[in-house]
């Protein structure tokens, strides 16, 4: 492939978070003229290039070689389409860090679990002595791993990243399951759906999802498949004795790993498919397995008070999100279940939470922007203005051999700086009932 030549190319970085940071960084050290821009006016940043804050100007847009986008802004924006149409070409962080990358890369993306897979795969590399770098959407850009030694580089991809990368090409891609999300931005399920299945497009190798059609590559065959159909090769699931199988034969008990509900067993399956593809000998992927407690604001149990468990499952910004916490929970669960939800829908359709809300949720309580949308799903639930009262409600309701749930199946960002936050003020608001 023909590296972008960078060296005195004029280069607009729209965007300065995380991403545009790094970018701004890594177009310097090229050689390239680079500028700033950020729609946040007040924002007091020093930066060694120009900085223009406010809205785009879409005059300097079009004069410029090169757009590099950050994945919060949408692609769509008339400004950024008017210079696509004068002929300036947009991408993203992922796509230059594609261009200069030399190391194996194991790509992530789907709609659940990202995060939890990209953290699997990492363990499983580490156990078997690989000097392994982690980054995307999780939380650490791309560029900033190039300079790093490595032998694999496991990214989680999300579908605002895709949308501007063009010339990855794994050694493994997974797109892990596809469910509405973000549908505000990209518009209806298709056009989410086919964004998240580019990924294929140049990946060596495929890692996929049997019980998903959704995700499944078109017109071509997984090198390896998971999922709990059964199937006579790939991952999968022997109900009746609670493991994981591989091409039919005993692989993994469940019960020696720290991750619990059928959406991990789903995410380990997954690891364990990427891992072995990557070449990960069968014990260290096992070990990681085993060993992976999971994250926090994943279906966490922040307090076992009074035999009352408190779960925070923050992290659930989307419908799919919310029906695999409380299937997935639902065997543990030994008296009413508890959950509350609701936050920025993000233009999500909720009906699909209806019967599941209906058979397996003794009370609801909703919150947020659009926690109406979600009210009902239960003939009787309980409308709070705060996560504190939220907490106080489910504890004037709750008793021994409950839990209590915050799994929102929406975003946080009506109420909350993110959904660490959230998570955060759940839990202490359930740490103060104690007091
Ligand atoms: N900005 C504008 N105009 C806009 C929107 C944003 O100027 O219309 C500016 C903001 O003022 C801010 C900057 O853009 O200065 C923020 O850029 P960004 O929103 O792209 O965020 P980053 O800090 O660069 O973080 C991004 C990802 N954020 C988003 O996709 C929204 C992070 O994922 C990712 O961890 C990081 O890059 C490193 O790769 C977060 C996320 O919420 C966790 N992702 C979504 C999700 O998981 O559902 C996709
Ligand atoms: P992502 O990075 O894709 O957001 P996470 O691993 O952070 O994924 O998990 C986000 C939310 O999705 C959590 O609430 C978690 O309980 C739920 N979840 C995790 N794995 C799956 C899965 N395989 N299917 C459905 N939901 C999942």
């Amino acid at each position: 492939m023909i590296k972008l030549n960078l060296a005195n190319k004029k280069v607009v970085v729209v965007g300065v978070g995380l991403t545009g940071l790094s970018c701004v960084r890594f177009l310097k050290a090229k050689g390239a003229q680079v500028i700033a821009m950020d729609s946040r006016s007040e924002l007091a940043l020093k930066l060694d290039v120009p900085l223009f804050l406010g809205p785009f100007d879409g005059n300097r847009l079009n004069q410029v070689d090169l757009i590099v986008l950050s994945p919060g802004i949408d692609l769509h924006l008339p400004v950024i389409q008017k210079a696509i149409e004068s002929g300036v070409q947009v991408i993203g962080d992922i796509e230059l860090f594609a261009q200069f990358n030399e190391v194996p890369v194991i790509a992530i993306t789907g709609s659940n679990g990202k995060s939890t897979v990209t953290h699997l795969v990492v363990e499983m590399c580490k156990a078997a002595g690989k000097k392994v770098l982690m980054g995307g959407n999780i939380g650490i850009p791309v560029l900033d791993l190039l300079e790093q030694p490595a032998d694999i580089i496991v990214l989680e991809i999300s579908s605002f990243q895709l949308e501007t990368t063009f010339s990855l090409a794994p050694l493994v891609a997974t797109v892990l399951n596809v469910s509405e999300d973000h549908l505000d931005r990209h518009g209806d399920l298709e056009a989410y759906q086919n964004i998240k299945l580019s990924i294929y497009k140049k990946a060596q190798n495929t890692v996929c999802n049997r019980d998903d059609i959704l995700s499944y590559p078109l017109n071509s065959k997984a090198t390896l498949s998971f999922g709990f159909t059964t199937s006579v090769d790939g991952f999968s699931w022997d109900k009746q004795h609670n493991r994981i199988l591989l091409n039919q034969v005993a692989y993994l008990d469940a019960q020696s790993c720290l991750l619990v509900g059928d959406h991990n067993m789903s995410n380990i399956q997954a690891a364990a498919a990427l891992a072995k593809v990557a070449e990960i000998d069968d014990e260290s992927i096992k070990q990681g397995a085993r060993e992976f407690g999971g994250l926090p604001h994943r279906c966490q149990t922040v307090s076992l008070i009074e035999n009352i468990r408190w779960i925070n499952d923050s992290k659930a910004t989307n419908v799919g999100a919310t029906l695999a916490a409380i299937k997935g929970l639902m065997s543990d669960v030994k008296g009413k279940l508890i959950l509350i939800a609701g936050g920025e829908g993000k233009g999500a359709d909720f009906t699909p939470l209806n019967e599941c809300i209906g058979e397996s949720v003794d009370v609801l309580i909703t919150l947020g922007k659009d926690g109406n949308q979600i009210k009902s799903a239960k003939s009787v639930s309980y409308s709070v203005a705060s996560i504190e009262q939220a907490v106080q409600q489910a504890a004037q309701l709750a008793s021994s051999g409950d839990t209590v749930l915050l799994s929102p199946a929406c975003a946080s960002l009506d109420m909350f700086v993110s959904y660490q936050q959230r998570g955060d003020c759940f839990a202490n608001a359930v740490k103060e009932l104690s007091k």
